[in-house]
C-alpha cells in the first residue's frame, strides 16, 4: 500500500507530524504537498467523499483520513508506530491530541482574534495572548510531557521504543525552539527528559536519510510555530 500526503506546500506545520511518522517508519508515501499547489490541494479535497474540513489528509486507496491525530493512530495501527496494547495505544492517542492541543494554542497566540486576519492586525491582543502562553501554558505542557517520561522510566513516552508521540514531541519542541527561543532556553532547565527525547529522535537511525535530504522543510512565518521576536521573552 502507497499512501499520499496532502497538505499545504512549502510549510511543515501539522503535516510534519505526519511525515515524521511515515519516514521513521520506512513507509512509503507520495508527499502531494510537494508536487501540487494550494488551489490543486483545494480542488482535490473539495473533490473527496468524505470531504476533510482541511488539510492535513491521507489517503490510503479509497479511504480519506483527515485530522493529525486520527491519522497518526490509523498508521499506527497498520504499521506499528507505537504500542499495540490497549493502554499504550490510547496514551500515544492521548499524548497527541495533547500536542494538537498545544499547537492549536501556539497558532493561536500570533491570531488570537481572527485566524483569517493578518497578524500585524491583531498584535495588541497577541502580545497580551503570548504573555500568558509562554508564563503559564507552555510551562504545564511541557511540565506534563515531563511528567510521562518521569513516569515511563524507558526514555520515551510509551514504553522502551518510540512511537509515533515520541516524534510529534520531538516537533513541538524545534517548532516552540523556533517561535520562542528565549522562552524554551529557560524552560530547558526544567524539561531534561523532554530534551533527551528531541535528542534521541534527532539521532534515530531510522530518520537520518531524511534529516540528510533537504526534503525537511523549515519553519516561517507562514506556518503554525511563527518567530516574531516581540512574542518572545525569558
Ligand atoms: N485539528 C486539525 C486541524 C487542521 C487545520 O487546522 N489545518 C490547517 C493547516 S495546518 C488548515 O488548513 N486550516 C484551514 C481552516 O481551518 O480553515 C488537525 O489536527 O489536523
Amino acid at each position: 500500500m502507497s499512501y499520499e500526503l496532502w497538505y499545504w506546500p512549502d510549510v511543515p506545520g501539522r503535516g510534519e507530524f505526519i511525515r515524521l511518522a511515515l519516514e521513521a517508519g520506512g513507509i512509503g508515501y507520495r508527499d502531494r504537498s510537494c508536487e501540487v499547489g494550494g488551489e490543486a490541494l483545494m480542488r482535490d479535497l473539495a473533490g473527496r467523499r468524505p470531504r476533510p474540513y482541511a488539510p492535513p489528509y491521507l489517503v490510503a486507496g479509497d479511504l480519506c483520513i483527515a485530522q493529525t491525530a486520527n491519522i497518526l493512530l490509523f498508521l499506527s495501527d497498520r504499521h506499528g508506530l507505537a504500542p499495540a496494547d490497549e493502554a499504550g495505544r490510547h496514551l500515544a492517542h492521548q499524548i497527541q491530541l495533547t500536542i494538537a492541543d498545544i499547537a492549536e494554542e501556539a497558532h493561536d497566540v500570533h491570531h488570537p482574534v481572527d485566524a483569517g486576519a493578518y497578524y500585524e492586525d491583531q498584535k495588541a491582543e497577541a502580545l497580551r495572548a503570548a504573555e500568558a502562553f509562554r508564563e503559564r501554558r507552555m510551562p504545564k505542557y511541557f511540565g506534563w510531557f515531563e511528567t510521562l517520561l518521569e513516569q515511563s522510566g524507558a526514555g520515551w513516552l510509551t514504553g522502551a521504543r518510540w512511537s509515533y508521540a515520541d516524534l510529534s514531541l520531538f516537533q513541538l519542541v524545534e517548532g516552540l525552539g523556533y517561535a520562542y527561543p528565549r522562552r524554551m532556553a529557560t524552560l530547558a532547565a526544567d524539561i531534561p527528559l523532554v530534551l533527551a527525547v528531541r535528542a534521541q529522535v534527532r539521532a534515530l537511525p531510522e530518520l537520518a536519510a531524511y534529516f540528510a535530504s533537504g526534503r525537511r522543510l523549515g519553519f516561517s512565518e507562514e506556518c503554525l510555530f511563527r518567530h516574531y521576536p516581540e512574542l518572545d521573552g525569558a
